[in-house]
């Protein structure tokens, strides 16, 4: 049986009568140390964002406010998923095209990513990405 693209992980809620709060942890939610962490926010309507895939970099993916489609393609096989509460997280592993689809208005998703930005990492042409799967 394959294994899922989409690997979802729950975030801790401590919220109370106050509000919410969330907590994502190393080895609980968090399966690797956070080097950089970064939020995409103020996407404009109808644009479609990601078109890329990494070679090592992993990472988790929470939309903290609103909501997002995302989808995942492993050069064989595509699976997305709509993430829209803090309480679930997205892991990204390497060798996966991202796509960022149907960002509502008031999208925040912050991601924990275990590595320095590295340009040298991105994969962002699809038909070298495919060639890049199939020869490893
Ligand atoms: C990913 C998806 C989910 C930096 O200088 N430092 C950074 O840490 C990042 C993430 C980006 N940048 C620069 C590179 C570009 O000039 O910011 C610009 C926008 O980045 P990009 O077009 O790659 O953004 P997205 O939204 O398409 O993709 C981002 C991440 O880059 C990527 O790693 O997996 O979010």
């Amino acid at each position: 049986m394959s294994v899922p693209l989409v690997q979802l992980v729950g975030i801790p809620q401590r919220g109370d009568t106050r509000g919410g709060l969330a907590v994502a942890e190393l080895g609980g939610a968090l399966p690797f140390p956070a080097r950089r962490i970064y939020w995409i926010h103020g996407t404009q309507p109808g644009v479609s964002r990601g078109f890329h895939a990494h070679k090592r970099l992993r990472q988790l993916c929470v939309c903290v406010a609103g909501s997002v489609r995302m989808s995942l393609f492993d050069g064989r096989r595509e699976e997305s998923v709509i993430l829209d509460s803090s309480a679930t997280g997205l892991l990204i592993g390497p060798g996966l095209w991202r796509e960022m689809h149907d960002f509502s208005a008031d999208c925040v998703l912050m991601v924990f990513a275990d590595a320095e930005y590295d340009e040298a990492d991105y994969i962002r042409d699809r038909d070298q990405f495919i060639r890049h799967v199939h020869s490893s």
